[in-house]
């Protein structure tokens, strides 16, 4: 007789989960189960036409014509649109920011305004789609600051990590993982592709207490302050004997580390005068993962403070980010301390 309590005796898809985690808040209405929800779905639309990439002819610029004479899009732009479009009309949000838009998105007119703000990163990594490397989709859910009912603001946008009432990703690798916090654990979900429905497969990961890799760009060393510099050579020297694994795909990368243990890095550096701080932007990807790490047991930092307490100034703000296993991550902060002054 199987232990009924061991969630491989059960078969559990996200809405399932999504309910379950609702009914642990008899206030809630229902609109997160429904936001994430959509989003599992953007997530599912999203796989389907990045197995394709090479067939689809979907790498190609925007505008140009497929085979059937079909208008094709950038896969990045799709994700953006997709998202978009399963979004703006559901009375579920004040506002959305996208990574691919300059500003942020209004919902329109028409349609009723809601008490959440939906961020996301559309199609991180996007340049390794072009040879087959995983990219993926990260989403990040906010109550609105100002009162409800009339149009979402900036100021919606703009909030700190710590107000995050959601995180998540899409992985769109191997297989297609969706893996998301509401704060209560991390959980994840793989795509079965022959039912359409992401299953619970990953239930309350917590990164491994033994790390096992380090990722940053070692290319960028020559551009890095003293601190970085000396941090990484205590990563690469110390006594977890470390071995680096670099993708260059944050979400590919941080899942990585997630689940096999160790720690991702992309610092500051000097290599373009005009991005001084980091290549990462702090709402589309940093603090949500930052959400993610922390309910997993890890950490995240700018190398001076966590991640979650950084108060946002501009939608595209980027920062710093250190981040995985919290006795590897957290160490970052002493050496910038203490050796760029
Ligand atoms: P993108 O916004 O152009 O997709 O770039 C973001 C990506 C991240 O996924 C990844 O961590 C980083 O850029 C890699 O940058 P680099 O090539 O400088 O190492």
């Amino acid at each position: 007789m199987p232990n009924s309590g061991d969630f491989k005796d059960r078969i559990t898809t996200i809405e399932r989960h999504f309910l379950d985690e609702q009914l642990a808040h008899p206030e809630a209405k229902g609109d997160l189960t429904s936001l994430l929800y959509d989003l599992a779905l953007a997530g599912k639309m999203i796989a389907s036409k990045t197995v394709q990439a090479g067939l689809a002819d979907i790498l190609g610029s925007t505008g140009a014509q497929n085979v059937q004479g079909e208008t094709v899009q950038k896969l990045d732009v799709f994700a953006d649109q997709t998202i978009y479009r399963l979004n703006d009309h559901t009375g579920r949000l004040a506002c959305m920011g996208s990574e691919e838009q300059d500003e942020f998105i209004p919902i329109p007119e028409k349609y009723p305004k809601g008490n959440y703000v939906l961020l996301y990163d559309p199609l991180d990594g996007s340049s390794n789609i072009d040879v087959n490397v995983s990219v993926g989709t990260i989403f990040a859910i906010y109550k609105r600051k100002t009162p409800p009912g009339g149009p979402g603001t900036l100021e919606d946008c703009l909030q700190p990590g710590r107000n995050l009432v959601a995180a998540g990703y899409v992985i769109y690798g191997s297989s297609t993982m969706l893996v998301y916090t509401t704060g209560n654990g991390v959980h994840g979900f793989t795509l079965n592709r022959m039912l359409g429905e992401f299953l619970l497969s990953h239930p309350n990961v917590k990164m491994p207490a033994k790390p096992k890799y380090y990722s940053v760009n070692q290319a960028y060393e020559p551009y890095w302050s003293a601190g970085v510099l000396q941090y990484v050579r205590w990563l690469q020297t110390g006594e977890n004997k470390l071995s680096l694994r670099y993708i260059g795909s944050l979400v590919a990368d941080f899942h990585r580390n997630l689940l096999a243990g160790g720690t991702f890095c992309y610092p500051a550096d000097r290599k373009d005068p005009k991005q001084p701080g980091g290549k990462l932007r702090l709402l589309y990807e940093a603090a949500p993962l930052a959400f993610i790490a922390e309910q997993a047991g890890g950490y995240a930092t700018d190398g001076h403070r966590r991640i979650l307490d950084i108060e946002p100034t501009s939608l595209h703000q980027r920062v710093p980010l250190f981040i995985g296993h919290k006795a590897l991550t957290k160490p970052v902060e002493d050496y910038v301390q203490k050796y760029d002054k």
